[in-house]
């Protein structure tokens, strides 16, 4: 299990389409421990394959956020939105790859979503809560789309700038 590097915006590998998982593969399984790790150690609630550079449909999701609570670590491989509620929530969402930025989104308040296991099974289950807001927020990844691309231009344009010029000082040391 390793600890991988987390992209951060603006990086191009973070505005592809990502490709769909064609077999449950070891390596697979490894990428999906590894994006775990690094959720947990983040710390986050969900991770996207783009994050840690693997354009590929996948992400992993925990919510339980109770101190002590028995943790329900997720992978969704090859997700999808089979239903979603009229009603919605706003919630003010954060991002891995676009630190210490946060903004109010507004989302269906629930989904149902439709994936394949590391068992190779199709699952499907009804999300609400965070756990819906983040499943969202992590198929957005996987479609190349970040919370700020829910935002006006300006306010997308300003953290954008501010991210961009956080990346140009980091790399001058
Ligand atoms: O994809 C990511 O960057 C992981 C996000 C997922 C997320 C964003 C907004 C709302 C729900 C989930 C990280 O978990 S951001 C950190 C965080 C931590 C606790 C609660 C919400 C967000
Ligand atoms: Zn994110």
């Amino acid at each position: 299990m390793s600890i991988r590097p987390i992209l951060i915006h603006p990086d191009p590998r973070l505005k592809k389409l990502c490709k769909p998982v064609e077999s449950i593969s070891p390596e697979i399984g490894k990428l999906a421990e590894d994006m775990l790790v690094t959720m947990y150690d983040a710390p986050g609630v969900g991770l996207a394959a783009p994050q840690v550079g693997v354009l590929s449909r996948l992400f992993v999701m925990d919510c339980v956020k109770e101190e002590g609570a028995t943790p329900r670590p997720m992978v969704l491989i090859n997700p999808e939105i089979v239903a979603t509620s009229d009603e919605v929530n706003t919630y003010e969402e954060g991002c891995l790859s676009i630190p210490e930025h946060y903004a109010e989104v507004t989302r269906p308040a629930r989904v149902v979503m439709r994936w394949t296991g590391l068992d190779g099974q199709v699952h499907e289950q009804e999300f609400d809560g965070l756990w819906a807001t983040c499943a969202q927020h992590e198929l957005d990844h996987l479609n190349g789309k970040l919370f700020i691309d829910h935002l006006g231009a300006i306010k997308r344009g300003m953290i954008t700038r501010k991210m961009a010029k956080l990346k140009r000082d980091k790399a001058r040391g």
